[in-house]
């Protein structure tokens, strides 16, 4: 009797986890699991009398992929309606059977879709109808998108299409295959077996973004190596670029300021040089004669210690202006990076961009489009947004995130960007005005967190900021809890949307909490950016260190931007706000104002008392995801439930030690006790200066 119940139970628990089998992330957010029958939507067949038509093909393998493993049958691709619940696929031209029906594809862009249901010769029916063959790709992720997600289908006439042209992802791929900031493994560009051997995964990483609406990447590094334009290379990114096309994305490069010299054997890589100026058309029509729809170029120049026309004294203008001349008659463009800093220490980091680049506005080349990152310094935490947003008048912009965390905790951290993204993109250019950050932008670019990992992003959760930046690029109105809802159903299921989502929308402010709180800002360990370093001071030039980002001392902590004259970037109805500490939401305070410890905060609190309870909270809310977590235990596979639990352990000790180690630096410098209540930090000073981490990875050069 007791071995019957035992051989019962054992039956049971076997039964009970088959349905929840190990799952390694590999599928990201197209799992395409059995729906229930009550979420079922009835798909007989898809019709497609054109199915090897490009893009058509993708969209039609995809659908009968997705939907046969959602709906349990087989679902056939014909080239009639034969059956009810049919799936008509494609555009007017090559879908004859779409000219029957009552079609509307207005306002016409070359990527939009349209979907509705509809009755064709007395049978039920789904279409899925576009302008242009990329539009029924978008269109039919979308459907399955919806089904995944467990969301009805409209019951009208739905249509959508892509705010912005250009919604990119940028690698920080170098050739020897290491990523700069990268978390996830190698890169997944195999240079040394390209261009005869192309990894499968790259089909794989293509429908991925074309799931979410990406239509371009930028192969490598912006710490560019010159090589990558060499004629061998250029065979490579052929075998690349022609793997991706058939999912609408296009294939970019970067391109090193001094490849005249390094590749083209050139004394000067003068941009008013007319040997440099044919060098750059003659090494840009060699790219086109491979990759007719090549989409150009990124540049980094005259920062950090990259070549650029500064060097032979010549603007950002002239050099992005030659290089994009010769990109012109091809059809590419120039993304220009509008990260910059000279050799001289500035009065203020965060004014550099603007300071540059603002004079120049109108001074470039029509295909030139200024990349500008998210916030005034470099992808921090939190930062207000860039000054250059809405001050471009002439001259488009590209807003460039950060997908990869180099500052929020690398890849073990749970932080969604999502929130952060949206923050930046819904800020009003001129507070009192309409126009957002978002209505300045031609575009969204977003620094790649993917490697070689089996789960793509070295997280589970990571997966969620690579979707993200598809989705908002695509509609940069979705806002991140929508985007945080789509993601979450997709890559956990329905059933456990409600708490993801939630983990989600409160982990970045987790990490501001505990990394620099009221707006403090670059307190990170030198070099790799891991860990806390608030103290250093002793690096080679001073708007490298710390110190220089927060100005503390016994008296107060803040960086004064008044005086500094960087406020005046902004338009005058954000310098009313932020001028003034009492009007500066607390958030950004320390960002814009120099203050006493003791200055008084709207909550009554003092700066230090605020300080230490926000570090302090920042801890807390990562041991409450991992309570949350805990409570899904049964509901998530095992292999991932497990992964993220312990990654919620690592997260939970590292913000613990931001908490402990800032705060114990902040009091060696004011002297104040721990406002009643708080812990004070584990270890002294001294233990947390003197932890090294010299092999934390992503800290690589270019190779
Ligand atoms: O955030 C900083 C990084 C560098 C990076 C640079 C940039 C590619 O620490 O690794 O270099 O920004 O954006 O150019």
């Amino acid at each position: 009797m007791v071995f019957l119940r035992r051989l019962l139970m054992l039956m049971l628990t076997v039964a009970a986890s088959s349905s929840l089998l190990a799952e390694d992330g590999y599928e990201l957010w197209m799992r395409y699991r059995l729906l229930p029958k009550s979420k079922q939507v009835p798909v007989s067949q898809i019709v497609c009398p054109m199915p090897t038509a490009r893009h058509i093909k993708q969209a039609q393998t995809e659908l009968k992929m997705g939907l046969e493993a959602m709906l349990g049958h087989s679902v056939n691709v014909v080239d009639k309606v034969t059956k009810e619940n049919a799936l008509l696929i494609g555009t007017p031209l090559t879908n004859e059977w779409l000219n029957e029906l009552d079609v509307d594809l207005r306002p016409f862009n070359e990527e939009a879709f349209v979907y509705f249901p509809a009755v064709f010769r007395g049978k039920k029916v789904h279409v899925i109808v576009a302008q242009e063959l990329e539009g029924v790709m978008y269109g039919s992720f979308w459907f399955l998108r919806q089904l995944q997600s467990g969301k009805p289908l409209p019951k009208k006439r739905y249509y959508s299409a892509p705010r912005y042209k250009l919604r990119l992802l940028n690698h920080w791929d170098n050739l020897n295959r290491s990523v700069e900031r990268g978390y996830a493994g190698q890169s997944i560009w195999d240079w040394h077996k390209l261009p005869e051997y192309v990894d499968p995964r790259i089909t794989d990483y293509a429908r991925a973004n074309a799931s979410i609406g990406i239509n371009g990447t930028v192969l490598t590094n912006v710490n560019a190596n010159a090589m990558v334009l060499r004629a061998d290379y250029i065979l490579k990114t052929k075998a690349i670029a022609d793997t991706l096309r058939p999912y609408g994305i296009k294939v970019y490069l970067t391109a090193r300021f001094s490849a005249p010299i390094e590749l083209g054997g050139l004394k000067t890589a003068d941009p008013l040089d007319p040997q440099v100026r044919q060098w750059w058309k003659e090494k840009v029509a060699e790219i086109y004669g491979e990759i007719n729809d090549f989409g150009g170029f990124v540049v980094k120049a005259n920062s950090e210690g990259q070549p650029g026309p500064q060097n032979y004294g010549r603007s950002h203008a002239d050099g992005a202006n030659m290089i994009a001349e010769a990109l012109e008659h091809h059809g590419g463009i120039l993304m220009w990076r509008a990260f910059v800093y000279d050799d001289k220490t500035p009065v203020d980091r965060a004014a550099q961009a603007y300071s540059e680049f603002k004079p120049l506005d109108g001074k470039f080349l029509p295909n030139v489009i200024v990349q500008v990152k998210n916030g005034p310094i470099d992808f921090q935490p939190r930062e207000p947004f860039s000054p250059l947003f809405g001050a471009l008048q002439q001259t488009p912009s590209l807003m460039e995130v950060q997908v990869t965390k180099e500052y929020l905790g690398f890849a073990t951290h749970l932080a969604y960007l999502g929130t952060m993204w949206q923050e930046a993109l819904a800020s009003p250019t001129r507070r009192l005005g309409k126009q957002k950050v978002l209505d300045t932008l031609t575009g969204i670019a977003g620094v790649s967190n993917i490697g070689s990992d089996r789960n793509w992003c070295g997280s589970h959760f990571d997966q969620a900021n690579w979707y993200a930046l598809g989705r908002l690029a695509w509609d940069p109105t979705l806002g991140a809890e929508r985007v945080a809802d789509e993601w979450a159903r997709m890559t956990f299921g329905p059933a456990v949307a409600k708490p993801v989502v939630s983990m989600l929308m409160r982990s970045r402010e987790a990490v501001v909490n505990y990394t620099g709180p009221l707006g403090l800002t670059h307190l990170m360990a030198t070099g790799h950016h891991y860990g806390p370093g608030p103290w250093v001071n002793n690096l080679g030039r001073a708007d490298w260190n710390p110190v220089y980002f927060h100005r503390a001392d016994k008296d107060g902590i803040g960086f004064d931007r008044m005086s500094a004259g960087t406020l005046k970037q902004y338009a005058p109805g954000w310098q009313e706000i932020w001028g003034k500490p009492s009007t500066t939401p607390d958030n950004l305070l320390l960002w814009f104002h120099h203050v006493p410890w003791t200055h008084r905060l709207g909550s009554g609190k003092t700066v230090w008392e605020e300080l230490v309870s926000r570090y302090t909270s920042g801890v807390s809310e990562v041991a409450s995801m991992q309570d949350e977590w805990a409570k899904l235990k049964n509901k998530i596979d095992p292999a991932r439930h497990s992964q993220v639990t312990e990654f919620l352990k690592i997260q939970h000790k590292e913000a613990k030690w931001w908490r402990d180690a800032s705060i114990a630096y902040w009091q060696s410098l004011n002297g104040l006790p721990l406002p009643n209540g708080f812990a004070p930090p584990e270890h002294s000073l001294e233990f947390y200066k003197y932890l090294s981490h010299p092999y934390a990875p992503g800290n690589t050069h270019t190779g």
